[in-house]
């Protein structure tokens, strides 16, 4: 039986080794999608995830994360959370719940505070002094405020052939206090089912969301194409499409895997790492860049 679990950027890696020894010990997907994830979201080093994240407008780190079981397509995710220190996991946990499994800002930290989640200022010294300069140069020299964001969004499959997907973000640095993007969105971050694959996507949530391209991928797979046609496809056609309404269109990349183990990755930028690990195939840093 193939197994494997694919993750967004090379942030990934340290996470991917773990999740990658769990699965050739048997562990099961969800234990090392969450584990694999904690590991980014741990980590301060990298400023897009998790403790140290990017403070939105206020200074405030609100965070967004998801978590999806392939076989019961059961899903649980946060948004716009703020100090606690692993949002993917307050995100599985929610997806046992029936009712209520997507919970935003005030309630979701009710929530994670009710079921014994640990706390955590997620605002690191070097973040604040990050965002200080930044907003100095977005007054003084017109600069992006919305630069530099990277989502970890991980796909994976165990030796019993259930799949699970994951995404955890602190979204575009200097959002606005309450936005979301696509990352705890349904389809549009992440979308697996374990009788077809997964996908998870990370780039402008404002234009992956407009065409639910995690949902698109694993529809792809569905009518049998392989997982690198399917993204690449899924991506050319949603930045096509953008270009052609809009004029202009963010940044989109992808990654993705079926459920015999196979995966594709693809991008609309120059350049996006990605981190595979299979039964065939110890972690591995690639790079894919824009096709068009
Ligand atoms: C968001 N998609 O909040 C995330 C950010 C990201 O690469 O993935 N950036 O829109």
């Amino acid at each position: 039986m193939k197994w494997g679990i694919i993750a967004t950027w090379e942030m990934a890696l340290e996470g991917v080794t773990k999740g990658f020894n769990g699965l050739k010990n048997g562990m099961s997907c969800d234990n090392a999608i969450e584990e694999a994830i904690k590991i980014v979201e741990d980590n301060p080093k990298y400023k897009s995830v998790g403790y140290g994240g990017l403070p939105n407008e206020d200074c405030e780190v609100e965070l967004d994360a998801a978590f999806m079981n392939g076989d019961t397509l059961s899903i649980g995710a946060v948004a716009g959370i703020r100090n606690f220190k692993n949002p993917i996991s307050i995100a599985r946990q929610l997806s046992n719940e029936r009712f209520n499994c997507f919970l935003v800002g005030f309630g979701a930290e009710k929530y994670a505070l009710g079921k014994g989640f640990e706390e955590r200022n997620m605002l690191t010294k070097e973040s604040i002094n990050i965002y200080e300069e930044k907003r100095r140069k977005v007054i003084e020299e017109e600069f992006n405020p919305y630069e530099g964001h990277d989502t970890v969004g991980m796909v994976s499959l165990d030796v019993e052939g259930k799949m699970c997907a994951g995404t955890s973000t602190s979204g575009l640095f200097m959002k606005r206090k309450g936005r979301v993007g696509d990352s705890p969105i349904p389809g549009s971050g992440f979308y697996v089912d374990s009788c077809i694959g997964g996908a998870v996507a990370t780039g402008l949530g404002e234009d992956i969301m407009k065409g639910c391209i995690s949902y698109e991928i694993v529809r792809l797979m569905g009518e049998g194409h392989s997982p690198s046609e399917a993204a690449e496809k899924a991506v050319k056609d949603l930045n096509d499409r953008l270009l052609k309404r809009q004029g202009k269109v963010g940044d989109i990349s992808v990654v993705c895997m079926n459920n015999k183990g196979e995966w594709g990755a693809a991008t609309n930028i120059e350049e996006f790492s990605f981190v595979i690990a299979t039964n065939d195939l110890p972690p591995t840093v690639y790079l894919v860049s824009n096709k068009g």
